[in-house]
């Protein structure tokens, strides 16, 4: 009996709009219309503005704590733009701009980081989960939601967002496992910066991609350009109709 390969993967990258500013037309063409990419641009920029202000406060001894959201923007507001208003968005603290899309109100964010426990009071109307600080757990809550979400037969699916860090917790794997083998309608979005407070995700993890992690439990996966709203947008989209769909099976 030879030796046959019985497993080959590959991971697909998405960048529409690079750093030198080329903007791929097959892959972005009328994915944003201009008016919106306007308001976009706007919520990242008062996004930005709003992280900047926290920062000093925590820097200046009046906020006990703060993750810092700046230059992770484009990721989780992309994913919020791309979804319906009624999906879940299950966050961690580096997904302030898609949660103010949603219309969270920027003060519940101050008050959260500020030890006021109304900041965790998200209304339901914005279909979002309170702000997750302990590593992981949002993932197993967004997989939780989303099959309640198909064992009633609703379409909406959900979204959660965890760190590189976060991706080498049991969580992740068991949510990732649970997720795929149910066919649970729920999108991880990893975002890598690749640190996990000072230890750098090389001696984290040894895989070169963290995308490459859903592989193993039987998911579709694909890295994306974080700070390219218009990858992100394509991203969430391609991944939000192939969850729909499961809704339905
Ligand atoms: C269960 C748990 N363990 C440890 C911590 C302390 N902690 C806070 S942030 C962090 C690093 C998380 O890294 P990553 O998942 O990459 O997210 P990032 O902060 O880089 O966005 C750790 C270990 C925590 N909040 N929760
Ligand atoms: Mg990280």
């Amino acid at each position: 009996m030879p030796i046959q390969t019985v497993f080959k993967a590959e991971i697909e990258r998405i960048s529409i709009l690079d750093e030198h500013c080329q903007f791929d037309e097959k892959l972005g063409a009328g994915l944003i219309p201009d008016e919106d990419l306007v308001r976009l641009y706007e919520a990242m920029s008062s996004c930005r503005y709003l992280d900047e202000v926290a920062f000093k406060l925590q820097r200046s001894g009046r906020m006990g704590t703060y993750p810092q959201n700046m230059g992770q923007e484009a990721t989780s507001l992309g994913a919020a733009y791309a979804l319906r208003n009624d999906d879940w968005l299950v966050t961690c603290y580096r997904e302030n701009c898609g949660l103010f899309w949603r219309g969270v109100p920027m003060e519940s964010i101050l008050l959260h980081w500020m030890g006021d426990e109304r900041g965790n009071a998200m209304p339901a109307a914005h279909f979002a989960t309170p702000i997750a600080v302990p590593i992981g757990t949002q993932m197993l809550h967004a997989t939780g939601l989303a099959w309640a979400s198909k064992y009633r037969g609703e379409s909406r699916i959900a979204c959660t967002f965890f760190g590189d860090g976060a991706s080498s917790e049991g969580d992740f794997h068991e949510a990732a496992n649970f997720a795929a083998n149910l066919e649970i309608p729920v999108i991880f979005c990893c975002q890598s910066n690749s640190w996990a407070i000072s230890v750098p995700q090389r001696i984290q993890c040894s895989a070169p991609t963290v995308a490459q992690r859903g592989i193993a439990y039987g998911m579709p996966c694909m890295q994306v350009d974080g700070n390219d709203i218009f990858a992100c947008v394509y991203a969430v989209k391609a991944a939000a109709a192939r969850a729909r769909e499961t809704c339905l099976v």
